[in-house]
C-alpha cells in the first residue's frame, strides 16, 4: 500500500515539471520520498546510503565491466588487491600498484573506497605465515601503520580485522598465528589503524555473523560491546552476508544490524551475495539495511555472476552478459521505496540571518566532579583468582581514575590488564591506562587482574583524578 502511494506521488511529481511547478514539487517532497533513482548508487544516495561492489584491478580494462561499475556503484572494495599478500609481499617491501589502480579509478569516478583488509589470518604472504609471537605482532602493527598511512585520507572505512572469530558454537576466537600473539591483537590493530588514518571509519568484518541466534554473532557482539566500554577505537561492524544453503538469510538479520548499531557503531553490509540470487531475499536485505539508521550502505561481492568467487551459485545482480537480473530490479525498487534518509527535506524557509548569540555556551561541569564508583567480580579457585573491576563515572565525565583494592595477606597480583597497579600485595592503587581514562558521565570501563591466593572482597573504592 505504501509503495502504491509513493509510485502515484512520483507520477504526480513528474507531471508537475516546468515553470511554476517547483514550489508544488517541493511541497510534495515533504510528504513523499525523493523521486525514484534509476541506478543502485543514485537510489541508495537518496536514502543517505552508498551502494558498492568488490572490484578486481585486472578487470578495469574491460569495457563491459567498467560500464556497469561506473553507472551503478558509489563505493568499491578491492577484492584482493589490499590484502596483506598483495601489499607487503616481502617483509618491509610494500607494493601498491594494483590497489592504487582501483583507488584512482574510484576517486576519478566519484566513488568512495572500503579498504579490505589490514589484519587477517588469510592471504598472508609466506613470510608472515611463518611468523609467531612478538615478531608477528610487531610485523602486523607495522603493516597496518604502513598501509593505512599510505592510503590516509582516501579510505571511507577500513576492514581493520577480518574473520577473527571461530565458526560453530564456541562463540570464541579462531585459532591463528595472529590470535596466538595474544587476545589483545584485535584492539592493538584498531589502535594502530586509528593512529595512522584518524579519518577512516574502522570496522571489524566477518561472515556467519548475520543470524542473531548464532554463537559467532554473539561472540562478535560481546567483543564490540567490550571495545566500546573500554574505549577501543572501533567505528563499524561489517557483515559479509554471503548467504547460501549452509548460511541462509534469516528474518532476524534486521535484529542483528540494529542490535550492533545500538552499541554505538555503524553497520555495513560488506560482501553481499545470495546463492541463486532470490529477488525476495535481496529485497529483504535492502529493507533491513534501510530500517537501521546506522546502516551506512551495501556492497555486493562482484558485479556479474562470472565475476563472483562463487560463480556457479549465480549469486549477484547482473548476468554474465551484463544484463540486469530480477534481483537487480528488486534491489532498485527496495531502495526507491525505502524510508527517506534520517536527514529530511531541505529547509523551506530562509535560514535566520541574526548574529550568533554572544553569551558563552553553557559550561558542562569540570571532569571528575561527579566522582566514580567501582564494583568487582571475583572468580576464585583454590590457590588463585581473576578479578574484573568495573569503573563507572558519576554525574560528570572522568579524565582519569584511581581504584583502590585491598588484598588479604598471602594474596599476590601476578598479571593485570587495562590498568597500572602501584604494587602487587595489600592495598593497591590502580590507575587508568592511556585509552580508558576518559569515561563519559554515567559510562563504564573495565580492567582486571589475576593473582595467587585468596582475593576476598577486595573492597574497591574509586576516585576521579
Ligand atoms: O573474492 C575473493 C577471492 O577472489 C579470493 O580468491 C579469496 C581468497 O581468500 O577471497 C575472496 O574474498 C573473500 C574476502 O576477502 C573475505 N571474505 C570472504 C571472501 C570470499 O572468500
Amino acid at each position: 500500500m505504501r509503495n502504491v502511494t509513493w509510485r502515484a506521488a512520483s507520477r504526480v511529481a513528474l507531471a508537475l515539471t516546468g515553470a511554476g511547478a517547483l514550489a508544488a514539487g517541493m511541497a510534495l517532497v515533504l510528504v513523499t520520498p525523493a523521486s525514484a533513482g534509476t541506478t543502485l548508487g543514485a537510489s541508495a544516495a537518496e536514502k543517505g546510503r552508498y551502494f558498492g561492489t568488490a572490484v578486481a584491478a585486472y578487470k578495469l580494462s574491460e569495457n563491459a565491466y567498467t560500464t556497469i561499475l561506473n553507472r551503478e556503484f558509489t563505493m568499491v572494495t578491492p577484492e584482493n588487491e589490499m590484502k596483506i599478500d598483495a601489499t607487503e609481499p616481502q617483509q618491509g617491501r610494500f607494493s601498491y600498484a594494483n590497489s592504487e589502480q582501483i583507488v584512482n579509478h574510484a576517486r576519478s569516478h566519484g566513488m568512495q573506497v572500503r579498504g579490505h583488509t589490514l589484519a587477517w589470518h588469510g592471504q598472508q604472504p609466506g613470510w608472515m605465515q611463518a611468523m609467531e609471537g612478538t615478531a608477528l605482532r610487531n610485523a602486523m602493527l607495522n603493516h597496518i601503520t604502513q598501509v593505512a598511512t599510505h592510503f590516509k585520507g582516501q579510505i571511507y572505512s577500513w576492514d581493520v580485522v577480518n574473520e577473527a572469530f571461530a565458526d560453530g558454537n564456541s562463540g570464541g576466537r579462531r585459532d591463528s598465528n595472529l590470535q596466538r600473539t595474544g587476545n589483545d591483537w584485535i584492539e592493538a590493530a584498531f589502535r594502530a589503524a586509528r593512529a595512522a588514518d584518524p579519518g577512516a571509519k574502522l570496522c571489524y568484518n566477518d561472515y556467519n555473523t548475520d543470524n542473531w541466534t548464532w554463537a559467532k554473532t554473539q561472540g562478535v557482539y560481546n567483543m564490540v560491546r567490550d571495545f566500546k566500554a573500554r574505549g577501543v577505537p572501533i567505528d563499524c561492524v561489517g557483515f559479509q552476508s554471503h548467504f547460501n544453503n549452509d548460511s541462509p538469510y534469516a528474518s532476524n538479520y534486521r535484529t542483528t544490524l540494529s542490535s550492533f548499531a545500538a552499541l554505538g557503531v555503524d553497520v555495513q553490509i560488506t560482501e553481499l551475495d545470495i546463492q541463486g540470487a532470490s529477488a525476495n531475499t535481496y529485497r529483504s536485505v535492502v529493507e533491513d539495511c534501510l530500517a537501521v539508521a546506522r546502516c551506512n550502505g551495501i556492497t555486493v561481492w562482484g558485479i556479474r555472476d562470472n565475476d563472483s568467487w562463487r560463480a556457479s551459485q549465480t549469486p549477484l545482480l547482473f548476468n554474465s552478459n551484463g544484463s540486469k537480473k530480477a534481483a537487480y530490479d528488486a534491489v532498485l525498487a527496495a531502495l526507491n521505496n525505502g524510508t527517506p534518509p534520517p536527514t529530511t527535506a531541505p529547509p523551506t524557509s530562509v535560514p535566520p540571518t541574526t548574529a550568533p548569540p554572544t553569551t558563552a555556551p553553557p559550561t558542562t561541569p569540570p571532569p571528575g566532579q561527579g566522582g566514580c564508583t567501582a564494583t568487582v567480580t571475583v572468580n576464585q579457585w583454590t590457590g588463585g583468582f581473576v578479578a574484573n573491576v568495573r569503573v563507572t563515572a558519576g554525574s560528570s565525565a572522568l579524565n582519569g581514575w584511581t581504584v583502590t583494592t585491598t588484598l588479604p595477606s598471602g594474596a599476590t597480583v601476578t598479571n593485570a590488564w587495562s590498568a597500572n597497579p602501584s604494587g602487587n600485595t595489600g592495598t593497591t592503587n590502580w590507575t587508568n591506562v592511556s585509552y580508558n581514562g576518559q569515561v563519559g558521565a554515567g559510562q563504564s570501563t573495565e580492567f582486571g587482574f589475576q593473582g595467587t591466593g585468596t582475593a576476598g572482597s577486595l573492597s574497591p573504592t574509586c576516585a576521579a583524578s
